[in-house]
């Protein structure tokens, strides 16, 4: 079983924007914005949708840069999280019921309070490298394994 998802980072060196996840997978956490694929809709369109409805800004061009396979111990569904990379947008970042927006300087990314694979990939999203990976955790905050690659398309 696959489910396809979107996430989606604004990147205007130094600074990057986050989510703080204010409910459901991931609450109290910081993230990129994104979400589930819908049925008919390409994978780019969704990561456009959901920075629009999570932050409400729209991004003028984004780039898929990563791919990761995320599994949970015990739930044989895989995440095929699609990652993107934005720089311009329109709009105003602004709260909405699931994340509250904010930048970040990227030498002071909130690592502790983030996803604990984010602190393997942060560095090839940083440095402008395209990525694949697989992560296996047990709940949701410890890595059991982690393979990460650079690649040369996505
Ligand atoms: O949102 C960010 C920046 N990272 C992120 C990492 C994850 N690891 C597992 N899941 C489900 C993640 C979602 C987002």
């Amino acid at each position: 079983m696959k489910k396809v998802l979107t996430l989606c980072l604004i990147y205007q060196h130094p600074n990057i924007l986050l989510g703080m996840k204010k409910r459901g997978f991931g609450e109290g956490r910081w993230n990129g914005f994104g979400g589930k694929v819908q049925e008919g809709e390409a994978i780019e369109e969704a990561a456009k949708r959901e920075i629009q409805e999570e932050a409400g800004i729209m991004p003028h061009k984004i780039e898929r840069v990563g791919i990761l396979d995320f599994e949970f111990k015990g739930d044989p569904e895989i995440l095929e999280v699609h990652i993107f990379r934005g720089h311009d947008f329109d709009g105003e970042p602004k709260e909405s019921d699931e994340m509250r927006p904010q930048w970040f300087h990227v030498d002071e990314l909130p690592f502790d309070t983030m996803w604990p694979d984010d602190k393997h990939w942060f560095p090839l999203f940083l440095a402008g490298k395209k990525f694949r990976g697989k992560i296996l955790f047990e709940n949701s905050d410890k890595i059991l394994n982690l393979h990460l690659s650079e690649v040369e398309k996505i």
